[in-house]
């Protein structure tokens, strides 16, 4: 599997998270902190795992929240993170689409915050868009790769995307790597990840670094 193969190549310590902590929650554009440093924002479903790869990323247990619940984050919020090789960046939980009990006006504020966000952040680099391994890429997943492939800006580089085919524990170890390889978006690399197996979050970690500019390909 080519993911094995990347983290072969991954030094873990120089990766390692250090210090990350709570920076800032925006329910509205004008609650955005400044753009002082690097951000990687984390886009899905509710319910796709999207704090629990956060936490992990972050060797944290609980910072970004956790909760079977859906569509219980309904805000923007940023971690400033540090690693053992002094990088500084901030990961960035975006609220969960898809979630059908929201009101028609509750949506069209979300839309514009979040595309807002996504569109014209200047620090923004890489989006590591999340889908349950067992479901792939949905319409809203495949809406967000287009606005981000098109939204070209001329204020900042372009965005990266990588996919997070998350809960991979969910499918037998046999089932896995073909499950990985179906999801298949133009300009995105697939990895798989799982809280329940460690290896997949330094894969994913060095693969975020590298599309945020942070480090060379492995
Ligand atoms: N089995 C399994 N469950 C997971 C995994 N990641 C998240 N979950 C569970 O899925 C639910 C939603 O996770 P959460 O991180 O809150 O999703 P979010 O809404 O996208 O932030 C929680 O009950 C998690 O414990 C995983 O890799 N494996
Ligand atoms: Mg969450």
């Amino acid at each position: 599997m080519a993911q094995e193969k990347v983290a072969a190549h991954v030094r873990p310590d120089a990766s390692r998270v250090v210090s990350a902590e709570f920076l800032a929650a925006a329910r509205a554009q004008v609650e955005l902190p400044p753009p002082t440093q690097i951000e990687i924002a984390f886009a899905g479903r509710s319910n796709v795992g999207k704090s629990s790869v956060l936490n992990r990323l972050m060797n944290r247990r609980n910072l970004a929240r956790t909760s079977s619940t859906p569509g219980c984050t309904r805000q923007i919020n940023f971690f400033s993170v540090r690693t053992a090789a002094g990088m500084n960046l901030s990961l960035v939980d975006l609220p969960g689409y898809g979630y059908a009990k929201r009101s028609k006006d509750e949506r069209k504020l979300w839309a514009e915050l979040i595309d807002g966000y996504l569109l014209e952040r200047p620090t923004l680099r890489a989006v590591a868009l999340l889908v349950d391994v067992r479901r792939g890429l949905e319409a809203d997943d495949l809406g967000l790769i287009e606005m981000l492939q098109s939204g070209g800006s001329r204020t900042r580089p372009s965005v990266k995307t990588v996919i997070v085919a998350t809960k991979l524990d969910k499918l037998r170890a046999g089932e896995r790597a073909a499950a990985i390889a179906k999801i298949k978006a133009p300009g995105s690399t697939v990895y798989g990840f799982s809280t329940e197996l460690t290896e997949t979050a330094a894969a994913l970690w060095s693969a975020l670094e590298h599309r945020a500019g942070f480090r060379a390909p492995a």
